[in-house]
């Protein structure tokens, strides 16, 4: 049976002399153009990055290693992992290798939970997770072994056994961020028989007779676990690591960002915009309240959450992953309804307003209400959630990036003035 570390020290060299001989033949080639509004524009659409783990095409939505996201919803975490890692599925004994190497590494150490407790309680949950990630940093393989003189050929492998170990902690300790941060009782350990998924929904403690909330959860883990290598947690983080900060470091600069409402906090705004317009309107609102709350969001300057995306100009395959899943489990329920509902109105709105690109739903618009419905009504630990999901893609790039031997990340910067000489320089006449 091969282990993930068998599979990439046989893959890595592989892809290895392919980027070389693709380098030595195309490696003055131009791929991208820069203009003067990219450049201020926060570099939307240049391309000049490289992630082997996923791909997101305005068009198309998320690729995961060439499969869209559409047929992995019902497929394991752990087997994305391994999938962004390799570029394959592992087959039942490998996924019963990681599922229980997981499990051994699963132990979060007693001082994270002493760090934790001593937060002030109304620390909001992001900045625990946070915290709990960089006090565990002390723990780093790689950092140990690189200040005993590693070699650039055995970065990759420290790095994947702080990524494993990452990994099979993160459950526990925001499962724990949850209990206490919102008083729900003492943690609840984890349990030897569940997949990573299930264990999550388990340790949070959150009633689930039927199963089906271990169902959401597995399919919010897969749905948000990458989403290439340009957004701003991604981005974050694949640039720390480059820097051969440990991956303790760079998972947590990169979920730092991840904490900001334009991004990953998302999850948590739009369901209080959706809860607002429940409580404004005293159940689920008609078509055309909505769409005047919708415009008058607009006019008081704000942004209507859960819509819009840098790259997509499609509904959001994943928001259609997770409508499918409320249409199955709750489609009684009303919180549920006023999502759907929006989704029939905003997109028709949002239309209008000439500035905005992407008028269709992203991942954050469905998530929230399917939380709220089995109880877990914490708006403020959404992108907890978010942030173990996310985990996985992180992880996975910035082990791919030491074993490709990646250099640090350090693009050009202009002035103003700069770009003024550049680009207003009287032309010389012909
Ligand atoms: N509501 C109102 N205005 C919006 C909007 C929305 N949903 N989406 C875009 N706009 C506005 C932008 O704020 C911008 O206005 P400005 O020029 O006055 O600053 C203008 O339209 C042009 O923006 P864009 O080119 O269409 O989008 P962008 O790439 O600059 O930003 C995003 C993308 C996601 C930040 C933006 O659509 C937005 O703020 N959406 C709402 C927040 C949200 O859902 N974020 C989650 C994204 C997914 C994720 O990371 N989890």
């Amino acid at each position: 049976m091969t282990t993930l570390q068998d599979r990439l020290t046989q893959l890595l060299p592989v892809w290895q002399n392919d980027v070389k001989s693709f380098l030595s033949e195309h490696g003055d080639d131009v791929i991208s153009k820069v203009t003067l509004s990219q450049a201020y524009g926060g570099m939307r659409g240049v391309r000049a990055l490289v992630c082997e783990t996923s791909l997101v095409e305005p068009d198309t939505g998320l690729v995961i290693r060439g499969i869209p996201v559409k047929k992995l919803v019902d497929r394991l975490p752990e087997e994305i992992l391994w999938l962004l890692l390799t570029s394959e599925f592992p087959d039942e004994h490998q996924l019963q290798w990681l599922q229980s190497d997981l499990k051994k590494r699963a132990r979060v150490p007693d001082y994270v939970w002493a760090v934790l407790e001593a937060m002030p309680r109304d620390s909001h949950p992001m900045c625990m997770l946070n915290t709990a990630i960089l006090c565990m940093g002390r723990e780093s393989v790689f950092h140990r072994h690189y200040d005993e003189g590693l070699t650039k050929d055995h970065y990759w492998g420290e790095t994947l056994d702080d990524a494993l170990n990452l990994i099979a902690r993160l459950p526990a300790v925001a499962a724990g961020i949850y209990r206490l941060r919102f008083g729900k009782g003492p943690r609840i350990l984890s349990s030897p028989k569940l997949d990573w998924g299930a264990d999550f929904a388990y340790m949070l403690g959150i009633d689930d007779p039927d199963g089906s909330f271990a169902k959401l959860m597995r399919l919010y883990l897969v749905l948000h676990s990458d989403h290439e290598s340009g957004n701003v947690s991604a981005n974050a983080a694949a640039t720390v690591n480059s820097a051969l900060s440990d991956l303790y470091y760079a998972l947590s600069a990169g979920l730092n960002g991840l904490a900001g409402p334009l991004h990953g906090l998302a999850n948590q705004e739009c369901l209080a915009w959706v809860l607002q317009t429940k409580e404004r309107f005293g159940g689920v609102p008609t078509r055309e309240q909505l769409e005047k709350y919708a415009w008058e969001t607009l006019e008081a300057g704000h942004v209507v959450p859960g819509y819009g995306h840098a790259v997509l100009r499609i509904t959001d395959p994943r928001f259609d992953a997770f409508l499918d899943f409320g249409k199955k489990h709750c489609p009684d329920d009303e919180v549920f309804q006023i999502v759907a509902r929006v989704f029939e109105v905003v997109p028709n709105v949002l239309k209008q307003v000439k500035k905005i690109k992407d008028p269709w739903p992203n991942v954050d618009a469905a998530s929230g209400a399917l939380l709220w419905k089995y109880g877990l009504t914490e708006l403020s630990y959404y992108t907890v959630l978010f942030s173990v999901s996310r985990a996985l893609g992180i992880c996975a790039q910035a082990v791919i990036a030491r074993g490709m031997g990646y250099p640090i990340v350090r693009p050009k910067s202009s002035t103003t003035e700069w770009l003024k000489k550049q680009l207003m320089r009287t032309p010389v006449p012909a």
